[in-house]
C-alpha cells in the first residue's frame, strides 16, 4: 500500500514535468519556415523525434537562427537537468531509510554529478551569448568541452546505478532505480542533441 502511494506520487510527478514543457507550444503560433528549420537541424541529433519534439515549442523564438537553437538547445537541457536533480534528490529524500549504503551513496553521487551539469551549462549558455567573431572559436571549443562533460556526468550517474543493489532488492527498490534511469536517460539524450547543435553551430563557422 505504502509502495504503491510512493509510485503514484512519482508518476504525478512525472507528468508535471512533462506538462510544463507543453504549456510553451500553445503560446507560441510558429510558421512553416521556422518548423521546418526545426526539422532539418535535427537531422544531425542521434534522436531526432526527441530533438523537434522539444524544441517545436520555440520555433518562433529560435526563428531559423543557428546561435538561438543552440542557446534554447542548452537553455532546455539546462531546464531538464534541473528538474532531473531534483527528482534524483526527492526520490533519495524520500526512501531515506529503505536504502541500502550503495544505493544512498549513488544518489547522492548522481546528485552531485547533476550539480556539475548545471554548472557545465550555465557557463555554456553565459559564454555563448556574449560570443562574439574574435572569440568564437575559444567559446565554441570551451562549450563542446563543457556539454561532452556534462553528458559524462550523465553517463557516470547511471553506471552507478548499474553497480549498485546487485542483490536481494525488493521490487520498489528496482522500481525506483528504474526511475531513476528513464529521467537520467532522457536528460543525457537531451544533451547529446543539444551537444550536436553546438557542434553543427560550431562547424558552419569554421568554413
Ligand atoms: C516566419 O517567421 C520569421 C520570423 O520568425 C520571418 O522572418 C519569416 O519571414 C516568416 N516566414 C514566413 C513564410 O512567413
Ligand atoms: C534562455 O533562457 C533565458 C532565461 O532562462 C532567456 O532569457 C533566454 O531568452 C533564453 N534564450 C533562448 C535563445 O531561448
Ligand atoms: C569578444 O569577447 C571577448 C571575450 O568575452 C572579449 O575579451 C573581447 O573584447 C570581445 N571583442 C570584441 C571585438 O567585442
Ligand atoms: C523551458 C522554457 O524555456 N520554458 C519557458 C516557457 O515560457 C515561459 C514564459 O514565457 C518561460 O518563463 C519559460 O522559461
Amino acid at each position: 500500500m505504502k509502495i504503491l502511494s510512493i509510485s503514484l506520487v512519482l508518476h504525478l510527478l512525472l507528468l508535471q514535468v512533462s506538462n510544463t514543457s507543453a504549456t510553451n507550444q500553445t503560446t507560441n503560433n510558429p510558421n512553416q519556415t521556422d518548423v521546418d528549420y526545426i526539422k532539418t537541424s535535427c537531422n544531425v541529433a542521434l534522436y531526432q523525434t526527441l530533438c523537434y519534439s522539444s524544441l517545436y515549442p520555440y520555433a518562433s523564438l529560435i526563428a531559423s537562427s543557428p546561435d538561438k537553437l543552440a542557446i534554447t538547445a542548452l537553455n532546455l537541457t539546462l531546464s531538464e537537468t534541473k528538474s532531473s536533480r531534483k527528482f534524483v534528490k526527492f526520490i533519495s529524500h524520500r526512501r531515506q531509510g529503505s536504502l541500502t549504503p550503495r544505493e544512498a551513496s549513488s544518489l547522492k553521487d548522481c546528485i552531485e554529478e547533476m550539480s556539475d551539469s548545471v554548472y557545465e551549462l550555465k557557463d555554456s549558455i553565459s559564454e555563448m551569448k556574449a560570443i562574439n567573431y574574435s572569440s568564437f572559436e575559444m567559446v565554441m571549443s570551451d562549450v563542446q568541452t563543457w556539454v561532452s562533460a556534462a553528458l559524462t556526468d550523465e553517463d557516470t550517474c547511471m553506471d552507478g546505478f548499474e553497480e549498485a543493489g546487485g542483490g536481494g532488492g525488493g521490487e520498489a527498490r528496482r522500481e525506483v532505480k528504474d526511475l531513476v534511469r528513464k529521467r537520467i536517460d532522457r536528460v543525457a539524450r537531451i544533451t547529446s542533441n543539444a551537444l550536436a547543435l553546438v557542434n553543427m553551430y560550431a562547424s558552419t563557422h569554421r568554413n
